[in-house]
């Protein structure tokens, strides 16, 4: 614990609770609430969504993640997982493409496009709706559109070390808490949200501990 820096004692037995309390507001992520509100959106007008994840275990459990609760919410969801050997990671032109012409309306990324500039603007003049969730660093031009990232420098969430399958969580909690939906509804994606984690090697601390 020490070496966590655990050290005091409400973090300690807040470490070692059979269910720790430490939850942060979605709503507290940048683009958040308008993420979720053009999602929500396009869920009324039937529009298909298609969540862009990635190929390891964080990227796959966000995308389980995320096609759970948008359908739980009424959407219809495509997903895509790039391929690690002939699409590469990130968001991807050519791939965005067929997504478009297998008549997906709206990209939702998980896990990746934080930094996918010419992509995403690739995705908008292909007449798509584009919201990037990420956690990767933003040491180049971000991409411009919606992007919830904790790693951004006006974020002010309270914890910055969530994996991707960490904010497609976050995001999920976010929707269940605008649609009115029940809890339950995101009780048993939970333990995606902790094999992402852990398959990522994102420190072990704070909210994380939660999962
Ligand atoms: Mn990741």
């Amino acid at each position: 614990m020490k070496q966590r820096g655990i050290t005091e004692k409400d973090d300690i037995e807040e470490f070692l609770a059979d269910t720790p309390k430490k939850t942060y507001d979605p709503f507290l992520l940048p683009d958040m609430e308008a993420g979720v509100d053009l999602i929500l959106n396009a869920i009324s007008h039937d529009k298909l969504i298609c969540i862009y994840g990635d190929y390891d275990a964080d990227g796959i459990t966000s995308t389980c993640i995320m096609k759970t609760i948008l359908e739980r919410a009424g959407g219809r969801t495509d997903y895509f997982i790039p391929s690690r050997f002939t699409d590469g990671y990130g968001l991807n032109s050519a791939a965005v493409d067929r997504l478009r012409n297998r008549g997906a309306e709206v990209l939702i990324t998980v896990d990746c496009g934080s930094v996918s500039r010419e992509e995403v603007e690739h995705a908008k003049n292909a007449g798509l709706d584009v919201v990037v969730t990420d956690h990767h660093n933003i040491d180049d031009v971000q991409a411009d559109c919606l992007l919830i990232n904790p790693k951004r420098k006006d974020c002010k969430y309270p914890f910055r070390d969530l994996a991707g399958c960490g904010v497609a969580y976050k995001f999920a909690q976010a929707v269940q808490r605008k649609a009115g939906m029940p809890k339950s509804a995101i009780a048993d994606i939970l333990d995606l949200a902790a094999i992402g984690t852990v398959g990522d090697i994102v420190p072990l601390i704070d909210e994380t501990v939660h999962w």
